[in-house]
């Protein structure tokens, strides 16, 4: 990619600053700039990618040309306001960079996401890409991952799933739309189960077992995929992982 420059205006840091926002857009506008010309990119979900989203847009009305697939309706719909055209993995199933935000991230590179119940597809496009840059402001980053794990599950076999979990030391919990409503229902139709484990000492070693579990569609912790992670500090510089 290009330089990126660090700086937001005045105006923003301001109004950003009032909404805790500063670091997110400063992550995501930083990854906007390292989008090369004539590429194919994805784009994943949450707050902090449509940072990435709006400046991708403003780049291709100065003239970047791209191709982006997405992973969610949400980013979809941000794509498509943005001006970014569109494709999918059936006709580009190699993307060059994909950019996304995250739920928690170490300095080993290890990812918990899914806190917006998109980590099936944003994972399928994090293995798909060349390049996966992680956007995120600095409260994401922690010596040890403690964050629960969010599981997309099949309907059909949550209680399985939950007992899984309980068998490896997790305290699970189905994710409900709201108190009295039923179960948020992800893009692809299936369930998410919230898996706390405390402070997760072997990040692959639990990433391997709840992939075991029959039912199990895809959990949140992505390793051994995260090229670069760009961390938004509340003054609006980036530090590079
Ligand atoms: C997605 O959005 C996720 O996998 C993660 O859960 C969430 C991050 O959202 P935000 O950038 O709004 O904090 O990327």
């Amino acid at each position: 990619g290009e330089d990126y420059p660090h700086e937001v205006s005045d105006n923003m840091q301001e109004r950003n600053a009032a909404s805790g926002n500063t670091g997110k857009q400063a992550a995501g506008e930083a990854a906007a700039w390292m989008v090369d010309d004539g590429s194919v990119i994805g784009l994943g979900t949450g707050s902090t990618t449509a940072y990435a989203i709006k400046a991708i847009g403003r780049r291709i009305d100065e003239g970047l040309d791209v191709l982006a697939v997405v992973t969610s309706y949400q980013s979809e719909m941000l794509a498509i306001e943005a001006g970014i055209p569109l494709t999918t993995l059936a006709e580009h199933p190699e993307l060059d960079i994909a950019i996304d935000g995250a739920d928690q991230v170490d300095a080993d590179l290890n990812v918990i996401k899914g806190g917006g119940a998109a980590h099936t597809r944003e994972k399928v496009v994090a293995f798909s890409s060349e390049q996966f840059v992680v956007v995120v402001d600095d409260s994401k980053m922690k010596e040890k991952l403690d964050h629960f794990v969010p599981i997309e599950v099949l309907p059909y076999a949550k209680d399985l799933v939950m007992r899984c979990v309980r068998e490896l030391g997790g305290e699970p919990q189905l994710r409900l739309a709201s108190r009295k409503d039923g179960p948020v229902i992800t893009d692809n139709g299936n369930f998410v189960i919230d898996a706390s484990f405390g402070v997760i000492e072997n990040v692959e070693a639990l990433a391997i077992s709840l992939s075991m579990c029959p039912g199990v569609v895809e959990h949140g912790i992505f390793t051994d995929v995260t090229d670069m992670v760009l961390i938004g500090n509340t003054d609006g510089s980036v530090t590079r992982l």
